[in-house]
C-alpha cells in the first residue's frame, strides 16, 4: 500500500543530504556533519520552546529560579545551544551570532573549513505570547586554509555555500538550500526525524499578499510609500492585496516563500538602514527566496551583491516573488 510505502521509506534530512553529497565526488561529508549539528540545535531549540510556558524557561536573564538556579532567557540558551553544536561537529572556524558583538574563532583543534552566520532564536519578542519564532543560519566556506578572520565571513551573499532556518511553530519546519534549489522538513517528534515534507519549493511568481510594518510608514521613502499605495489601490484594475504582518520574520519569510508575495522591511528616516541584519537575516532569507525563484532587493541592488563591512551592519531588504520585486525595483529605478 502506498500509505505503507510512505511511512517505511522516510526521506530525512540526513538522507538528502547525503543523497546530495553523492553527486559531488570530491565531497568528505563534512558538510553532512555540520548540518546533522545544527540539525540537533534546532531540535534542542524547538524542545525547549515547546515547553517554555510550562517551564518557566521565560523570564529575564539572570532571573533564578525557586532552587537558586540561573534561569536562561530562551534566546540566551538557544546561543548557546548553536555555539555548543556548531563547536563540537569540528567542522567550522569561524562563528558570528546575533547574541554575540564579536565573532568566535574556534580553537585550532576543533577547526573546519566552514564559516557560520546565524540569529539563534529570531522574533524572540514574540515568545511570551506564542507566536511563531525561528533559528536563521548561512554557511560560507574557506576556499583554502588560513587562520579564520572576520573578512571570510564580510563576504556578500552570493558567496554562501548554504542557507536556511528552523521555524519554531505549530510544527517545527527546516527550510534548507544548499544552491540546488529549496527544500522543507518536517520534524516527526515521535521519530526525532526533519522528514522531507515539502521538495522543491518555487515561490508563485507573483502574489496577494504584501507584508510590512505599517506603523512605519510617516518615515518611509517615496517608493516605499508609492509600492504599499499600489498594493491598497492597484491602478491596472487588479485586486487590492492582502496584508499579513507577524512581526517574526520566519515567520513572515515561510509564508511568502509557501504563498507567494512581497515581505519589506524598508529604510525609514529613524532608520536608514532598516532593521534587518545583512549577514544572518538579510543573505540568508535573500539566498532561500532566490534558490525558489523569487527576488531580494535592498532598494540600490540585488541583496545578496551587497558587500557587508561590519558583522551586524542592517539593510533594507524587500524580497518574495518574481513579479511584485520587479514592481519594487521599477519604483526606485524610476526615482534614481
Ligand atoms: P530581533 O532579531 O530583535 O528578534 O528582531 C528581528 C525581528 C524580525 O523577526 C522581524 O521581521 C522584525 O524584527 C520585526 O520588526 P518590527 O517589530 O519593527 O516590525
Ligand atoms: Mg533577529
Amino acid at each position: 500500500h502506498s500509505a505503507d510505502a510512505l511511512r517505511t521509506d522516510l526521506m530525512t534530512i540526513t538522507r538528502f543530504v547525503l543523497n546530495e553529497q553523492s553527486k559531488h565526488p570530491e565531497s568528505r561529508g563534512d558538510f553532512t556533519i555540520l548540518l546533522n549539528h545544527i540539525v540537533l540545535g534546532c531540535k534542542f531549540v524547538c524542545s525547549a520552546v515547546n515547553k517554555a510556558g510550562l517551564a518557566k524557561l521565560i523570564g529575564l536573564a539572570g532571573e533564578t529560579n525557586v532552587q537558586g538556579e540561573e534561569q536562561k532567557k530562551l534566546d540566551v540558551l538557544s546561543n548557546e545551544v548553536f555555539i555548543k553544536a556548531l563547536v563540537s561537529s569540528g567542522r567550522t572556524c569561524i562563528l558570528v551570532s546575533e547574541e554575540d558583538e564579536d565573532a568566535i574563532i574556534v580553537e585550532p583543534s576543533k577547526r573546519g573549513k566552514y564559516c557560520v552566520v546565524f540569529d539563534p532564536l529570531d522574533g524572540s519578542s514574540n515568545i511570551d505570547c506564542g507566536v511563531s519564532i525561528g533559528t536563521i543560519f548561512g554557511i560560507y566556506a574557506l576556499t583554502d586554509v588560513h587562520e579564520p578572520t572576520i573578512d571570510d565571513v564580510l563576504l556578500p551573499g552570493k558567496k554562501m555555500v548554504a542557507a536556511g532556518y528552523c521555524m519554531y511553530g505549530s510544527s517545527c519546519t527546516l527550510v534548507l538550500s544548499t544552491g540546488a534549489g529549496v527544500h522543507g522538513f518536517t520534524l516527526d517528534p515521535s521519530l526525532g526525524e526533519f522528514i522531507l515534507t515539502h521538495p522543491d519549493i518555487q515561490i508563485p511568481k507573483k502574489g496577494k499578499i504584501y507584508s510590512v510594518n505599517e506603523g512605519n510608514a510617516k518615515n518611509w521613502d517615496g517608493p516605499t510609500t508609492a509600492y504599499v499605495q499600489k498594493c491598497k489601490f492597484p491602478e491596472d484594475g487588479s485586486s487590492p492585496k492582502s496584508l499579513r504582518y507577524i512581526g517574526s520574520m520566519v515567520a513572515d519569510v515561510h509564508r511568502t516563500l509557501l504563498y507567494g508575495g512581497i515581505f519589506l522591511y524598508p529604510a525609514d528616516k529613524k532608520s536608514p538602514n532598516g532593521k534587518l541584519r545583512v549577514l544572518y537575516e538579510v543573505f540568508p532569507m535573500s539566498f532561500l527566496m532566490e534558490q525558489a525563484g523569487g527576488q531580494a532587493f535592498t532598494g540600490k541592488e540585488r541583496a545578496l551583491d551587497l558587500v557587508p563591512t561590519k558583522l551586524h551592519e542592517r539593510s533594507p531588504v524587500f524580497l518574495g516573488s518574481y513579479d511584485d520585486i520587479e514592481e519594487i525595483k521599477a519604483l526606485y529605478a524610476a526615482e534614481a
